[in-house]
């Protein structure tokens, strides 16, 4: 940790204070199959300058029982991308037993089985830090694993950026939102024509959405609408292959 500290105090002096507290969190380094390799602090994994490793992370969207989707503006003090619409929650599971899933029952389930389980539960502690979402309102049953997607993006300062494989998460339940005003500049519930029309705006130049939710948004959540409600026509839509 003094290490961290030492070796990134001016990258971490520029960023928000309360984001600069969490940089030492250690993320899960992986390799192209998402198998971990090594720890990494995340202010390493996230700088450019550092080479940006591949690292594990999760995206939870979020629908209401009237099927719209929870989205919500970065804070400005998100050194990655801030102001950016993007889904409810993401961040990254951390290197211990617990969200790597390898604590329990780990030996009599599949690798992919154990990482969800360990993401699921990254998913749940922040919900909770990101959006006040209250623990058990959102069980961890209830985060259908829909698919990983790999990509790369730097954010638009060149300083910090993101490589990732992402476990992406569809989950419906009606929850209360709190949002943590350090994380979150504004959350809201969109139906999808509201959706579409904020996605219109985007392409026009006047809102800006986070890369990994505009292509999981584009190339998924639309046959995720229609099916809903439907847990079998939503297996259906899932896979076990990294996009
Ligand atoms: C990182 O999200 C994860 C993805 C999928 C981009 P984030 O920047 O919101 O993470 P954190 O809240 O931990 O800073
Ligand atoms: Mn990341």
């Amino acid at each position: 940790a003094a290490a961290t500290a030492e070796q990134f105090t001016d990258e971490l002096g520029q960023i928000d204070p309360e984001q600069a507290a969490m940089m030492e969190e250690l993320c899960i380094v992986v390799d192209r199959d998402d198998k971990p390799l090594a720890p990494a602090t995340k202010v390493q994994a996230h700088l450019c300058s550092e080479g940006l490793a591949l690292h594990r992370a999760f995206s939870v969207f979020l629908f209401d029982s009237s099927g719209r989707m929870l989205l919500q503006r970065r804070a400005l003090s998100k050194h990655t991308f801030p102001g950016y619409w993007t889904n409810a929650c993401c961040s990254h599971p951390l290197w211990n037993d617990f969200e790597m899933g390898l604590d329990g029952d780990a030996d009599s389930s599949s690798a992919l089985e154990a990482a969800a389980r360990g993401a699921r539960r990254a998913a749940a502690r922040k919900l909770e830090q990101e959006l006040g979402v209250p623990a058990g309102q959102l069980p961890e049953s209830a985060l259908r694993l829909m698919t990983r997607i790999h990509y790369r993006a730097e954010s638009e300062d060149g300083v910090w950026g993101e490589h990732e494989v992402d476990y992406i998460f569809l989950a419906q339940a009606d929850v209360d939102v709190a949002p943590n005003a350090n994380e979150v500049a504004e959350a809201a519930y969109v139906t999808r024509a509201e959706l579409r029309a904020l996605l219109a705006r985007a392409d026009a130049g006047d809102a800006r959405f986070t890369p990994w939710s505009r292509h999981v948004i584009d190339a998924f959540a639309h046959a995720w609408w229609d099916a809903l409600g439907n847990a079998a026509a939503l297996d259906a839509l899932a896979d076990e292959v990294i996009h």
